[in-house]
């Protein structure tokens, strides 16, 4: 169900433009508009949930279908020999749209722990 104030949400229904990269029937990947790695891909769930944890609880294939999409976003970027997946969930670690979504970041050294 999408929900007309999510940012995302918006993105998927092609009402925002955005630099898209990849997509299957549940999940689409597009570049972050504020990129912290050579290569910063958001893959997204279709269907609006707040965070990756409610979507796990709510609709766990389409979660599958987020770190599948994942994988292949960086095996077509040429990083899938390492890549950092992030997902911040919930205010206190960050996240900020709050539509699920994972970070894939690949192309540069990273660091433990996480800033
Ligand atoms: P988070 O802080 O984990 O909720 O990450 C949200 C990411 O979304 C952040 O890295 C910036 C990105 N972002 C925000 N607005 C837009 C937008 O309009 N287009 C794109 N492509 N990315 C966006």
């Amino acid at each position: 169900m999408a929900d007309d104030s999510c940012l995302f949400c918006r993105i998927i229904a092609g009402e925002l433009p955005t630099d898209r990269v990849a997509e299957t029937n549940a999940a689409l990947a597009f570049r972050d508009i504020s990129p912290q790695a050579p290569m910063h891909v958001l893959v997204i769930p279709k269907t609006h949930q707040p965070t990756l944890a409610e979507l796990a609880e709510a609709d766990p294939e389409a979660a599958l279908e987020v770190l599948r999409l994942a994988r292949e976003v960086a095996e077509q970027e040429g990083v899938g020999a390492g890549y950092r997946l992030v997902a911040n969930n919930g205010a206190g670690a960050q996240q900020s749209v709050f539509h699920a979504h994972v970070h894939v970041l690949g192309g540069r050294e990273f660091t433990w722990p996480p800033g």
